[in-house]
């Protein structure tokens, strides 16, 4: 009886054991991160680094390294080296200000690039293309 007992409480911390490597394993999603300087704009974009449908977060910081709010974000999305149909795909961001979120459709690994358009009042759109690789 008592050993029964012991083999239970020991198949039990097992699984809480393999559970929390599956839970560690989830959040260790490889990301891949892009900064770049235009205009006097700092931006940084965030985003997996595995074909999925993949939340992007864009960050636009000034010289001061302070947010900027109310930008319009528009981008482009495409495999430059492919054609493929439905591609290259449009999209939008939003956001408060602090950063600008979207989704990436990437069905395959490979060279990636969104082509950000960054509107600022009435001034010309900053135009921003960002390369990146996705894992197969
Ligand atoms: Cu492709």
């Amino acid at each position: 009886m008592h050993k029964k007992t012991l083999f239970l409480t020991m198949l039990f911390v097992l699984a809480l054991f393999l559970m929390g490597c599956g839970t560690t394993a989830q959040n260790q999603e490889p990301r891949v991160e892009m900064n770049k300087e235009v205009n006097g704009l700092k931006i940084s974009m965030v985003t997996n680094k595995i074909p999925g449908a993949n939340p992007v977060i864009l960050k636009v910081m000034d010289s001061q390294g302070k947010p900027v709010k109310n930008l319009t974000i528009e981008g482009e999305l495409s495999m430059p080296s492919m054609v493929m149909q439905g591609y290259p795909q449009k999209i939008d961001f939003n956001g408060d200000g602090d950063q600008y979120t979207s989704l990436l459709q990437i069905p395959h690994g490979g060279q990636w690039r969104v082509e950000l358009s960054i509107h600022q009042g009435s001034e010309p759109a900053v135009k921003v293309p960002l390369d990146f690789t996705i894992n197969q």
